[in-house]
């Protein structure tokens, strides 16, 4: 069925805000800078084509080819590295991630593994990082290498996880590291494509993550902390892994709030969505605030609450299609900004749930302590909401996972069929 969109909010969506004023400071000058280059880059008329085979080049460059030194700076980030380019990939252009890429990613995962700590590090003999970790074992499960995950020591990764498990319920990201929203979200996450999920593990997480949401109705990386588009996603995601979104979302966070600072999040006439007050549009945050929206979309006409998405989709397909792309291929943050591969990953990870409608499906499945987030469904999204041009067409995702479809349920139920 399609979305109902009101008009009063479609004409909001056209305007730019009516609370400007005369006084030009740093951040405003910025902003109507950022502005007026979208505006010059968003036409009337027909979109642009999704430049699918620039990207796609683009993309396969890290899974190819040894990374220019330019790149050092990227040398704790190894696993995102292979992460990135593949989910952008496995969106836009399946077909052309290279055929023996599987063993070799596997391989390079398993380099990154620490002896001591046994989970994943950012690079060959780092520590063990809970960020790594999450994009190392969302890159195994892209891999589809069954050999590699069968000699994965799920052990020692919950093991791992467990050490990074702080008494008031939250996580940290390494040892005597930081304590925030993304480090519950990638250990939910972890503990879910492997099946390693536990009572102990979870004890005090869920109220944890409810503490991080703000006054302003975001949700910031730890309690107190500013509200911000990608520790959002972390804690909502980190709700859907943790029980039945349909119960614990509305039970956890101010829904109304949340959903207020959301909707504040999408700009005119850029029609993309900044990451916190008074910032700027980013094209990452395609994902980070386009997948709570996915996730919420995917909860609401269950809960009966009387629910419009206040996002316009069509708004946002045009930020990316008009803005983010880099005429040399790759997507970007903003014109005038390079593009990179996380960007490309989120940007097009945004461009997915634009294009889909998710719908968690109660009952899908028998549930156990760690499937919460492997019962999701989706459709193509209806052209009364968005239009959507057939060469502009791409894959589908898991919302909560931020993997391709079906991938995240694959892993996981490798995992399971050893119990
Ligand atoms: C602000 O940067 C950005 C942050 C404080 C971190 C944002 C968090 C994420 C993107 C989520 C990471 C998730 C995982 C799973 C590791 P900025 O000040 O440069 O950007 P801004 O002006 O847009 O806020
Ligand atoms: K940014
Ligand atoms: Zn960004």
């Amino acid at each position: 069925m399609a979305a109902q969109y009101i008009p009063e909010i479609n004409k909001v969506h056209n305007q730019e805000s009516p609370l400007l004023d005369s006084l030009v400071t740093e951040t405003s000058a910025a902003q109507n800078g950022t502005a007026r280059s979208c505006e010059g880059l968003i036409l009337e008329g027909q979109l642009p084509v999704l430049n699918r085979s620039a990207h796609s080049q683009f993309l396969q460059i890290p899974l190819k080819l040894a990374l220019p030194s330019a790149f050092t700076g990227l040398d704790a980030s190894k696993p995102w590295l292979i992460y990135w380019p593949l989910q952008a990939l496995s969106l836009i252009d399946p077909a052309s991630i290279p055929p023996d890429y599987s063993a070799r990613v596997s391989a390079s995962i398993f380099a990154c593994i620490s002896d001591t700590e046994g989970a994943i590090g950012g690079g060959n003999g780092q520590i063990a990082h809970l960020a790594s970790t999450y994009a190392g074992v969302n890159a195994l499960a892209i891999s589809g290498d069954t050999k590699a995950w069968q000699a994965l020591d799920r052990n020692r990764v919950y093991q791992f996880l467990m050490a990074m498990k702080c008494d008031d319920g939250g996580f940290r990201m390494h040892h005597g590291g930081e304590e925030d929203v993304r480090a519950v979200y990638c250990a939910l996450a972890t503990a879910t494509l492997l099946d390693i999920m536990t009572e102990e593990l979870v004890q005090g997480t869920i109220e944890w993550v409810s503490r991080c949401q703000t006054y302003e109705g975001g949700i910031g990386g730890a309690p107190d902390n500013e509200a911000h588009g990608g520790y959002a996603f972390c804690g909502l995601a980190s709700l859907c892994l943790l029980g039945n979104p349909l119960e614990v979302i509305p039970e956890y966070l101010d829904l109304e709030n949340f959903v207020r600072w959301l909707s504040a999040r999408q700009y005119q006439p850029e029609g993309g969505f900044s990451g916190r007050s008074n910032k700027l549009v980013d094209g990452c945050y395609s994902w980070w605030v386009g997948g709570c929206w996915a996730l919420l979309e995917g909860i609401m006409p269950s809960l009966k609450m009387g629910w419009v998405p206040l996002w316009s989709k069509a708004d946002l397909q045009k930020y990316i299609l008009c803005c983010c792309q880099s005429p040399r291929g790759g997507l970007r943050d903003k014109p005038g900004k390079s593009a990179d591969f996380y960007h490309s990953c989120y940007v097009l990870s945004g461009l997915s749930v634009v294009q889909h409608r998710y719908r968690y499906v109660d009952g899908a499945r028998e549930k156990t302590l760690s499937n919460w987030s492997l019962s999701w469904d989706y459709s193509a999204e209806d052209s009364a909401v968005v239009e959507v041009s057939v060469e502009n067409q791409i894959g589908a995702l898991n919302p909560v996972h931020v993997l391709p479809w079906g991938v995240a349920e694959k892993m996981h139920d490798f995992y399971a069929a050893y119990r």
